[in-house]
């Protein structure tokens, strides 16, 4: 079924979906058994704000809130550790000012993200020596992503709590999203809930399907995209 087809079935062209983003909630609901047997096309539709494209595999994801969030380092470290969102906000904070860069094409220039430096998380949890990279899982249940060590020891890899100087919303991943300032964003995981260190790069979601697990901006996945500083 083809995406024109299913907006159509909708009673909404593209141009109703772009006039009317506050149905966004109602929309991504409605797409739900759509959006499954076309995970990697129809939510590109959907519009996220500022420019950004709402991107999710799967249908629905559960609100995750104060109360509820829980963010969980494990793995090959020497003391594993679950944090609150208030545990997280305690720590010491890093703003980076970057371009957003989808690597199907859409770019978002200048955007503020804020949050704990991955790094920080992996010292106080103590990397054990043959801890060589860290995968990561999300609440969706099913996307996953992967660093290596030394790519997740940079300081513009953040753990973000705030994206556009606001908390970062559900829709694009909140209450924490994983942000990986120089890659395509697809490394940047949404709902952000499982840190795990690993002997090994375990490629993640779209990586099984063929993207490129190093995705520096403008040096992978075939593009050339000037990478911004
Ligand atoms: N959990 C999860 N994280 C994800 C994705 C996803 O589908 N699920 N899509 C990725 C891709 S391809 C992009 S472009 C961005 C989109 O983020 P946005 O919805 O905030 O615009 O999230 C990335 N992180
Ligand atoms: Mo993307």
């Amino acid at each position: 079924m083809g995406r024109r087809i299913v907006l159509s079935m909708l009673g909404l062209g593209a141009a109703g979906v772009v006039a009317a983003p506050q149905l966004q909630g109602g929309l991504e609901a409605l797409l739900g058994a759509a959006a499954d047997k076309d995970p990697t096309g129809l939510t590109e539709l959907l519009p996220n704000g500022g420019g950004f494209r709402y991107y999710s595999v799967v249908s629905s994801v559960p609100r995750k809130d104060e109360s509820s969030y829980r963010l969980t380092v494990d793995g090959l470290v020497d003391r594993p550790a679950t944090y609150t969102l208030d545990q997280l906000r305690a720590l010491p904070q890093t703003r980076t000012v970057r371009d957003v860069q989808c690597v199907t094409g859409w770019r978002v220039p200048q955007t503020p993200f804020s949050g704990v430096k991955l790094s920080a998380l992996l010292d106080a949890a103590g990397v054990r020596p043959e801890g060589k990279a860290i995968r990561f899982t999300c609440f969706d249940g099913a996307y996953s992503e992967s660093l290596t060590l030394s790519q997740a020891r940079r300081d513009d890899v953040l753990v973000a709590l705030r994206m556009q100087d606001k908390p970062v919303s559900h829709s694009h991943g909140g209450p924490v999203r994983l942000y990986v300032a120089p890659m395509y964003f697809y490394k940047s995981a949404k709902w952000l809930s499982g840190i795990t260190v690993t002997s090994d790069v375990r490629p993640g979601y779209w990586e099984e399907r063929g993207y490129d697990v190093d995705a520096w901006v403008g040096r992978s996945n075939g593009r050339t995209d000037a990478p911004t500083v």
